[in-house]
């Protein structure tokens, strides 16, 4: 199916591209999808994801009895963090999503996955979205940072540095992994909400888990096909915030001048929290 355009809103959405989520079209077969996904990452996600997603998972009473209604996840979220959960039908333009963060509002495609594709779709669907990013939303500090990343990326956009933003958004609210004194933690919605890479992007020895630095991450490419081959560890949510925070002009200014560091490479910067053997994606590449 060829991508939607992103030219203008489909028929039925407003101009921020926002559509009613039609709770009650959902199938029987749509709930018990949801049921199954998040029941097979209850069992992975303790002792891997960190405590700010698991608290906001129990907070929002996600599991529910099948896909959750936005408006009662919204009536629940935004009293702890004043965000909320709007319905779209999937992508929307960078600049609808940014402008939709910077007002808090979480932008959640409505549809969800057949039973027949559990572990890999082409979009972000519900489960994605919902279970993989709101839970973070409870989190006063990131739901800071989520809004600053709004309010960058349409700073981003003017100054034609978007690919830069993208990157940190992909190694840190996408498949970002953080320090905890039990060990490393997930909180990326794109782990999270993915069985096999919740375990992978922790336990396998292929991927590199280096320090979180803004301007490696954003010289950093990015796989969107396949695991990661590289992921970020942030010491703390407030230290990203803090790096969102920040001006980011003499980055924008120095990074042209910079080049990309390949994905798989460790610079003499680079804090290595793992070295990792590369062995899944050569024997991917291999395949
Ligand atoms: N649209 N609905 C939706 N969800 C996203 O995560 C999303 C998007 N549009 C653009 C986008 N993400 C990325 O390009 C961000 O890096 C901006
Ligand atoms: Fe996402």
């Amino acid at each position: 199916m060829a991508a939607p355009s992103l030219a203008s809103p489909p028929p039925g959405a407003a101009g921020d591209w926002t559509i009613p989520q039609g709770w009650d079209l959902y199938t029987a077969e749509d709930h018990a999808v949801w049921l199954t996904l998040y029941d097979r990452q209850a069992k992975v996600l303790p002792g891997r994801a960190c405590d700010a997603f698991l608290g906001g998972l129990d907070a929002l009473d996600l599991r529910g009895a099948g896909v959750p209604d936005f408006e009662r996840v919204s009536d629940r979220l935004q009293p702890l963090t004043g965000w909320r959960v709007v319905a779209v039908p999937g992508l929307v333009p960078d600049d609808v999503f940014f402008e939709h963060l910077a007002n808090r509002c979480f932008p959640a495609g409505n549809f969800i996955r057949k039973a027949d594709q559990l572990d890999y779709l082409q979009e972000p669907d519900v489960f994605h979205d919902v279970f993989g990013h709101v839970p973070m939303l409870t989190d006063p500090t990131f739901a800071d940072f989520m809004q600053a990343y709004g309010e960058g990326g349409q700073r981003a956009m003017r100054l034609g540095q978007l690919h830069n933003l993208a990157r940190l958004y992909w190694y840190t609210v996408e498949f970002g992994l953080m320090r905890s004194d039990d060990g490393l933690r997930i909180y990326g919605a794109g782990i999270v909400s993915s069985k096999s890479e919740s375990i992978f992007a922790l336990e396998d020895p292929s991927p590199n888990r280096l320090g979180f630095d803004l301007e490696r991450v954003m010289r950093t490419p990015y796989r969107i096909d396949d695991f990661q081959q590289a992921y970020f560890v942030i010491e703390s949510i407030d230290a990203l915030r803090e790096a969102a925070l920040q001006d980011f002009a003499g980055l924008y200014d120095r990074l042209p001048k910079l080049d990309d560091i390949p994905i798989e490479a460790i610079v003499p910067a680079d804090t290595v929290y793992h070295r990792g053997t590369q062995h899944y994606a050569h024997t991917r590449a291999a395949a």
